[in-house]
């Protein structure tokens, strides 16, 4: 009996060495520290409704300005230095980025005045990194700080019909519904393995750019119509700036929702078609939940709506604008 276990003991070290020699070629550890934070969030700092102005905002510009709890990515553990964040981004958390065979660690310090998490979809964790339901990770409390473990395995990477990255959310699971809507919300892009830049930078190399875009509606004063902000990334009427890209780039969308059964929305680019796994539209359906990424080449310039098509969230002002000019980088 005994002998049939050593008899495999040169094949399990030559599976233990191969694992170890595939990892040390491609795999990184990929730290982020990130802080939830207590910050005032202005959903049209503009004070303007930019799509059209003659309508201005409505009754969802009583008030603007609310106090929201966010991510925040530093530098390091200092969590002095924050990272710079394009303001397309808006109130979103700190992308995350890895390829597969990489891992994640995630510093986390909590400094608001309630136990909050950081859960993930798609990665995989033990109980402890899952960030709800029981773990050690599960509820940080106010100034503590929590270090979360996430392996990108070849399942948290893009599936064969999947294009060469694809989105996953981060937000806190303490009390989920309370704290999404509080703004504690982000996004994990993966790179299918062999396809990052380089070690170093795991954007997927066939890909110029990337934008992130969550559609989801904000309710601020328990369900009054006025203090439902129909947003992208926390902004309202042409309020988020910065998608701006070039004819020809390879433009890679993640589109992800989040909220209640009134975020249905339907997402629409003007000027632009998108390939959504092998289906061309230019409209693209998304749930609470919901993660997806989609394509284009932007083949005409100017400065183009992009909205939720469903007609009550257009009127509520869930649009902006992406931008296509035609100069070379
Ligand atoms: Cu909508």
């Amino acid at each position: 009996m005994i002998f049939q276990y050593i008899r495999k003991i040169p094949l399990m070290i030559l599976f233990f060495l191969s694992l170890v020699s595939s990892l040390s070629v491609h795999a990184a550890v990929r730290e982020y520290w990130i802080a939830a934070e207590k910050a005032s969030w202005n959903y049209a700092p503009s004070g303007k409704n930019l799509i059209n102005p003659d309508d201005g905002l409505g009754v969802w510009g009583q008030s603007l300005t609310y106090t929201k709890y966010r991510y925040i990515g530093y530098t390091d553990g200092n969590y002095s230095t924050p990272l710079p964040q394009p303001e397309w981004m808006g109130i979103l958390g700190p992308q995350l980025r890895a390829a597969v065979g990489d891992t994640l660690k995630i510093h986390f310090l909590n400094r608001t005045d309630r136990p909050l998490s950081i859960h993930p979809h798609g990665v995989m964790y033990d109980k402890d990194s899952e960030g709800a339901d029981g773990g050690k990770g599960a509820s940080i409390l106010p100034g503590k700080s929590y270090t979360y473990t996430w392996i990108v395995d070849e399942d948290a990477g893009p599936g064969p019909t999947d294009p060469s990255s694809i989105v996953w959310l981060y937000h806190s699971h303490v009390m989920s519904e309370d704290e999404t809507n509080l703004g504690l919300i982000g996004t994990i892009v993966v790179t299918r393995e062999g396809k990052a830049r380089s070690p170093s930078n795991p954007m997927p190399q066939d890909i110029d750019q990337e934008f992130t875009a969550l559609y989801m509606i904000f309710n601020e004063e328990n369900g009054e119509e006025s203090g439902m902000k129909h947003t992208i990334n926390g902004r309202i009427f042409g309020n988020l700036s910065g998608y701006e890209t070039r004819i020809g780039e390879r433009v890679r969308w993640h589109l992800v929702a989040l909220g209640n059964e009134t975020d249905n929305h339907t997402i629409h680019w003007h000027g632009q078609t998108v390939l959504d796994h092998g289906r061309r539209t230019d409209v693209v359906e998304v749930l609470p939940a919901s993660m997806t990424s989609v394509d284009m080449i932007p083949r005409s310039v100017g400065d183009w709506l992009f909205h939720c098509h469903v007609d009550d969230h257009m009127t509520a002002g869930m649009s902006t604008r992406w931008q296509v000019i035609n100069s070379k980088k």
